[in-house]
C-alpha cells in the first residue's frame, strides 16, 4: 500500500503486501557514560537513547535506535502516531507523514555539537529514526541484509577509528553518578591520551585515531597530537575541537600540525570561519557542525569551506539521504567520513550497513562504542550496557564485519531493554547537558565557543 494520500492501484502482491505498520513502540533507555570532556563541558553519567520498533501486519518488526532526550521523544511519538498504515517500503510516504506530524514544533537539536538547528534538520532526525526501522523490516521480509537494499556491499567490513577523549577518572560529586568509575582512568595530558590510544589500538586494532579537542589550550592539544604521532608513526590522525578555536587560533594549530593530520575537524565556527581557515592551510577541513543539512551545502561549496563532510544518518534524514549526500560529495570532489554521538549496537550496525554500501565513504568511521560498558565482550559481561546480545558486534583489526542475516542482522535482547529502560526511569537525566555537568567542577563555566 502507498501512503493513504496517494492510493495507487498496482499489480497483485505477495507476502510484502502485509508490510503495513500496525503500531510503533518507542522505548527510552539510559546507559552509563564516562566523564568524557569536550568543548561544551562533560558527558553526564547517563546518556539517553531510544529504541524504536515498527510492528507490521505480517508480524515482521523493524528496529532502530535514535536520540532519547525528552524533546526528541515528543517528536518521535508525534510521528509514530501518523505511521500506522504506512508500507515500510514507502520511504517517501514516511517522510511526508513525519513532516506532517510535527505541527508547530520548535526546531530542536539534541546537542549543540552537531551544529545549529533548523526545521529541515529536525524533520530529518525524525525521518532518520524510523527509516532505519523500515529498512530493517524490508530486509527481514525479503531475507536480505540492509546493505543489499542500499545497493550492495562494496566492502566486506567497515573500518572505524579510535575516538580518544580527555577524561576525568570519575564523575564529579553531586552529578548523579551512582555507579563505580569506568576502568579507563583519567586522561588529561599527552601521556594519558597516548595510553588511552594504546589500549584502544591493542584491544580493537583501530588503524586511525581521532582526538576530541577543544578542551585544553591548543598548544597542549598540539603536544598530544605530536605524542600520538611519535607513538603511532603510521596511524592517520585527526583532531576535532568542535569549533572552539577562533580563526587565528585555528590557523596557528593548522600550521603547527601541517603534515601530521589526515584532516582537521571543525576548528572554527560557521561556514565563513571555516572558509577563512581553509584559505590559509593546505590541511583538509572536515565538518559535522557547519554542514549538517542539504541547505548548508551550496554556500560551503561556493566558499570552499570544507573538504570532508561527516555524514550521520541520525540527522541527515536516514540511510537513503546519507547516500544522496555521498553523491553530492562525489560530484563536488568532497571527501566523506562518518560522525558519531554516544550510541549502542543498533546504531553501530546501521552505520556499518550504510558505509559498506557507499563507495566513496573511504575514511574510517567515528564510533563511541568502546566507551560503552561491556562493548565487544563475549561472555556474561558484568554491567553490559547494550540492547543487543554481548559479542554480537566486535571490531577486528579496527573493522566491523556485517553480522549477516536479514535486515540489520541484530535482534533486541528483551531483558537488556527492560533493564536499560528501568535505568532510564530512575536516572533523572532527561536531556543531554554537558554544560551543567561541567559546572560541578567549574561553577562559572558557560560552554561559550570559541573559547580559545
Ligand atoms: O561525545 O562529546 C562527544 C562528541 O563531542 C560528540 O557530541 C560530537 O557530536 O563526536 C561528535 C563530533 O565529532 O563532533
Ligand atoms: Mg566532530
Amino acid at each position: 500500500m502507498h501512503d493513504d494520500e496517494s492510493p495507487t492501484p498496482g499489480p497483485a502482491r505477495g507476502t510484502s503486501d502485509r508490510l503495513t505498520v500496525t503500531s510503533v513502540t518507542i522505548t527510552p533507555i539510559a546507559v552509563k557514560d564516562p566523564p568524557l570532556l569536550n568543548a561544551s563541558g562533560c558527558h553526564q553519567p547517563y546518556a539517553l537513547r531510544s529504541i524504536i520498533e515498527l510492528h507490521t501486519e505480517s508480524g515482521v518488526t523493524g528496529i532502530a535506535e535514535a536520540y532519547g532526550d525528552d524533546p526528541t521523544l515528543e517528536l518521535l511519538s508525534r510521528a509514530a502516531a501518523a505511521l500506522p498504515g504506512l508500507d515500510v517500503f514507502d520511504i517517501n510516504g514516511l517522510t511526508r507523514r513525519a513532516a506532517g506530524s510535527l505541527g508547530s514544533f520548535t526546531a530542536y537539536n539534541p546537542t549543540e555539537l552537531i551544529g545549529p538547528t533548523g526545521a529541515d534538520k529536525t524533520v530529518a532526525q525524525i525521518v532518520g529514526a524510523f527509516e532505519v526501522a523500515c529498512y530493517d523490516a524490508q530486509g527481514k521480509a525479503t531475507g536480505r541484509p540492509v546493505v543489499d537494499l542500499l545497493g550492495g556491499a562494496v566492502r566486506e567490513s567497515v573500518d572505524f577509528s579510535a575516538y580518544l577523549f580527555y577524561k576525568w577518572a570519575e564523575h564529579p560529586a553531586g552529578g548523579g553518578c551512582d555507579f563505580e568509575p569506568d576502568d579507563w582512568g583519567a586522561a588529561l595530558d599527552p601521556d594519558g591520551i597516548v595510553a588511552q590510544a594504546r589500549r584502544m589500538v591493542d584491544t580493537y586494532g583501530f588503524g586511525s585515531l581521532k582526538l576530541k579537542g577543544g578542551v585544553f589550550p591548543p598548544d597542549q592539544e598540539i603536544e598530544a597530537i605530536r605524542a600520538l604521532r611519535r607513538a603511532f608513526p603510521d596511524h592517520p590522525l585527526r583532531i576535532d575541537p568542535n569549533a572552539n578555536w577562533s580563526v587565528p587560533t585555528s590557523l596557528h594549530v593548522a600550521k603547527e600540525l601541517e603534515g601530521e593530520l589526515e584532516y582537521l575537524e571543525d576548528p572554527a565556527p560557521g561556514i565563513p570561519g571555516m572558509a577563512e581557515v581553509a584559505a590559509g592551510t593546505p590541511l583538509p577541513l572536515a565538518t559535522n557542525m557547519c554542514v549538517t543539512s542539504f541547505t548548508d551545502i551550496p554556500e560551503a561549496v561556493h566558499r570552499g569551506a570544507v573538504q570532508v563532510i561527516l555524514s550521520d544518518h541520525h540527522f541527515w534524514g536516514g540511510l537513503r539521504a546519507s547516500q544522496r549526500l555521498a553523491g553530492i560529495c562525489e560530484t563536488f570532489g568532497l571527501g566523506l567520513s562518518m560522525h558519531s554521538n554516544t550510541h549502542l549496537g543498533i546504531s553501530l550496525v546501521a552505520m556499518a550497513h550504510l558505509a559498506a554500501a557507499t563507495p566513496n565513504l573511504t575514511y574510517a568511521l567515528d564510533t563511541h562504542s568502546p566507551w560503552q560498558r561491556g562493548f565487544g565482550y563475549t561472555a556474561d559481561t558484568p554491567d553490559f550496557q547494550d540492547v543487543i546480545r554481548p559479542g554480537t558486534l566486535t571490531f577486528e583489526a579496527g573493522s566491523l564485519r556485517l553480522p549477516g542475516g536479514p535486515g540489520l542482522g541484530v535482534e533486541i535482547d528483551r531483558d537488556a531493554l527492560a533493564r536499560l529502560h528501568e535505568q532510564y526511569r530512575t536516572c533523572g537525566v532527561r536531556r543531554r547537558d554537558d554544560i551543567t555537568h561541567m559546572r560541578l567542577v567549574h561553577p562559572d563555566w558557560t560552554g561559550k565557543r570559541p573559547r580559545f
